[in-house]
């Protein structure tokens, strides 16, 4: 009885994979495009939330951590050019399943293979210009929230149509 009534006041609480997060960036060729109010407009209406969002600048220390596992690629220096190359739109988004959805949302890294109606199968055309980051797991996606965004910038709030979203 208790668990139910705590259900209904917090109803996220408790539910495997509802609170789950990911992290979604445009990309500065998506940015330059003018891409970003189309891409946060699949998430929303997908039924995601969003709890974080910010404009920047990337340094080449923070895009080396964030992408860890391709420093020695020998794409690596060209992907940091591009990255660095312009503002970045960076969110996080929470929801069930986030992580998983939002890859599939997203499309294939090769946007040649991506797609359509994927982000990268409507968008991007290459490789090297493919709009949009989505985190690949959820173990990467805490690493890479940790990374980009301080505990006080995520907002915890309550979307008034969760039931429309959610069968508890
Ligand atoms: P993902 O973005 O779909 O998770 P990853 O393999 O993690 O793909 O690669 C990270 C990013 O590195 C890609 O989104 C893309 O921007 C870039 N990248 C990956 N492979 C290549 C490549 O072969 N050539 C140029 N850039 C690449
Ligand atoms: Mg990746």
């Amino acid at each position: 009885m208790a668990i139910y009534s705590l259900l209904f006041f917090y109803p996220c609480i408790g539910i495997p994979g509802v609170r789950e997060r990911t992290l979604i960036a445009v990309k500065p060729d998506g940015v330059q495009r003018r891409l970003v109010g189309q891409i946060m407009q699949r998430f929303e209406q997908r039924g995601f939330k969003l709890v974080g969002m910010k404009m920047l600048q990337v340094s080449e220390e923070l895009l080396s951590q964030h992408y860890q596992e391709l420093r020695r690629k020998p794409f690596y220096p060209s992907l940091l050019h591009y990255m660095t190359s312009g503002p970045i739109v960076v969110m996080v988004w929470e929801g069930h399943n986030v992580v998983r959805t939002s890859r599939i949302m997203v499309g294939d890294t090769n946007p040649a293979e991506a797609q359509a109606g994927t982000v990268r199968g409507d968008f991007s055309i290459h490789i090297s210009r493919n709009v949009v980051h989505a985190s690949d797991s959820v173990e990467g996606a805490q690493r890479e929230i940790q990374l980009w965004f301080h505990r006080k910038e995520l907002m915890d709030w309550d979307c008034y149509d969760h039931n429309s979203t959610y069968q508890l």
